[in-house]
């Protein structure tokens, strides 16, 4: 146990449904954890599951003063549990990716004469020019989105660039919207921030920077330069870089705590402020995801996070650049076609039994006598496809498959198509290459064989749940300690190892290698058969990443 004078670190999130912290020792061990819930702790803004759903259904919103209202209330909870701020070296945080903050005229200088007998939400009641922040939830900018687009040349010129074709959540587009719907709310802005700079900015006393990570989720950011892209920008607003800043690199020390937080909660002048980022960046770092590995969460939906070295960024998925690392990228895919379907076909096989499921994987070779299926119950993200295709070894469709190969066919087809778009954004299996597996199938061991088999590296646990907030945590320990990379793995070395669970059988990487160019051939044909005539929603290729 450390000493009760010891070092503290802290990691926020703000996340979609709540505001969450943890404090953490220079061991690594968890000291303190906290949050709010927005809905039931502060009904006064009466929002659902933290947003509120305009009458459109498209538009997504947040009220940014209940985040500010939030972090009062938070503090105030950790101050009635005894935390005492004057050990905190460091902090940083998160926030619920491509959600946006716009500060109204005068809000900088709010910011550095901050009272400290007086609550944040009182002080800043004032400061914004947008009251209702939009989410990454929110779906209402088809058109801007479709006008970036053009600008930039087309979506491929776009995903190029910016890491992700344009998301009706992302940031740019949003931004875009409220300058064609709301002029004269954009013209008193001062600056515009993204949830995670906005959060640091409560605790510096200023404008935080945004971060290179959770700024490549704006369509924006040019991902390789890290700068601006000026096709981008120009597409969006006139001298949108004056309202932004400049990006920083994701393990900046931003500057000590304002004097507001040392003089109404003791905290340290010395205490430092490391760039916040968005949740998805800060739980790679609380996964402690190295170059070569691939996290697979297996929840509702399957979602891939990539550490990757040369991306190539493609429609489907987003490439972030990478928060630990900032010459390298991290990539995510999520996949809407994942323990649903799993159990409507163990429904379906094998009577509903998960033991059945799992001996029929057992029972049946790998690469399943060349039986391949695809199975997208509803329209699938990862690639838009819908319908149920199965292919018998001569490439000819069936129409069914006996049961213990439809479970293999289900499985092997559901793990080559994560492998196949990993590869496609530049993700490459090299020696010590890890899969890191999360989420309720991560449970089924003759699942996670397969997973093992058809990446062909060895498969390891790990519990994933606060990751974002110990990702920050873990963060701001790092951000006192140096700015390496090497650093970070140095200063987390003695959080909990993943556990191993299953390596590949000797013949995998011959069956799955030839395998996966099979499956890719007939998921073009699948793809032409079963396109959609419309473009596809991208609220919901957003809002199903919210699992890891
Ligand atoms: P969420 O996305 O809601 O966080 P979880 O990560 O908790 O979901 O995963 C829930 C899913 O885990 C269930 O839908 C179920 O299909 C799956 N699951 C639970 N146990 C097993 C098992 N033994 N084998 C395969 N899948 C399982
Ligand atoms: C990622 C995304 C979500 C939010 C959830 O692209 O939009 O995961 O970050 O908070």
């Amino acid at each position: 146990m450390a000493a009760p004078d010891a070092a503290l670190y802290l990691g926020f999130d703000f996340s979609t449904q709540q505001l969450k912290v943890v404090a953490i020792d220079g061991n690594l061990n968890v000291v303190h954890q906290n949050n709010v819930q927005f809905d039931s702790e502060l009904p006064e803004f009466r929002t659902q599951g933290g947003v509120h759903i305009h009458a459109d259904r498209l538009t997504v919103t947040s009220p940014v003063l209940m985040w500010v209202k939030a972090l009062d209330l938070l503090l105030d909870k950790m101050k009635g549990a005894g935390l005492d701020f004057s050990r905190v070296r460091a902090l940083s945080g998160s926030g619920q990716q491509h959600g946006s903050v716009f500060w109204r005229r005068g809000a900088s200088e709010t910011l550095q004469n901050l009272d400290p007998d007086q609550n944040l939400h009182q002080l800043l009641q004032d400061s914004f020019s947008v009251s209702h922040s939009p989410t990454w939830m929110d779906s209402s900018s088809s058109r801007q989105c479709d006008d970036l687009h053009t600008a930039a040349g087309g979506a491929e010129r776009l995903t190029e660039i910016t890491g992700s074709r344009a998301y009706e959540g992302f940031t740019g587009n949003q931004i875009s919207k409220l300058r064609q719907t709301r002029p004269e709310e954009f013209r008193v802005t001062e600056r515009i921030s993204l949830v995670s700079s906005f959060a640091a900015s409560l605790f510096l006393g200023g404008f935080a920077s945004i971060d290179y990570s959770d700024g490549s989720g704006m369509n924006l950011l040019d991902i390789r330069t890290r700068t601006w892209s000026e096709v981008c920008m120009d597409a969006t607003a006139p001298h949108l870089d004056r309202l932004l800043g400049a990006p920083v690199p994701s393990t900046s020390v931003l500057g000590p705590v304002s004097s507001y937080w040392v003089q109404r909660f003791g905290f340290s002048e010395d205490c430092r402020v490391v760039a916040f980022t968005g949740d998805n960046p800060a739980s790679l770092a609380g996964m402690r995801l190295q170059q070569g590995d691939v996290a697979v969460s297996l929840g509702t939906s399957d979602t891939v996070f990539l550490w990757i070295q040369q991306p190539r960024p493609a429609l489907e998925g987003h490439v972030f650049c990478n928060p630990l690392d900032w010459t390298a990228f991290m990539a995510l895919l999520c996949f809407k076609n994942g323990s649903l379907t799993r159990e409507r076909i163990r429904n379906e096989s094998t009577g509903g039994s998960w033991e059945l499921f799992s001996a029929a994987l057992r029972d049946t070779p790998l690469g399943n006598n060349g039986n391949i299926g695809f199975y997208f119950d509803s329209m699938e993200i990862t690639p838009p496809a819908v319908g149920v295709h199965l292919f018998d070894p001569e490439d000819k469709k069936v129409s069914s498959l006996s049961p213990q190969v439809e479970v293999r066919a289900l499985v092997e087809g559901q793990f080559l198509s994560r492998r196949l778009h990993a590869e496609r954004l530049g993700y490459a299996i090299i020696p010590g290459t890890r899969v890191l597996a999360t989420g309720g199938a991560s449970s089924n061991q003759d699942i996670l064989q397969v997973l093992s088999d058809v990446f062909n590296a060895p498969v390891y646990t790990i519990d994933v749940s606060n990751s974002a907030c110990l990702g920050s945590a873990y963060r701001a320990l790092h951000g006192l300690v140096s700015d390496s990379i090497s650093s970070f793995f140095d200063v987390v070395k003695k959080a909990p190892e993943p556990q191993l669970v299953v390596t590949p059988h000797p013949e995998a990487q011959q069956v799955y290698g030839q395998m996966l160019q099979r499956y890719a051939r007939l998921e073009e044909r699948v793809l032409q058969e079963s396109r959609p005539p419309e473009p596809q929603e991208p609220i919901s290729s957003v809002q199903e990443t919210r699992d890891l």
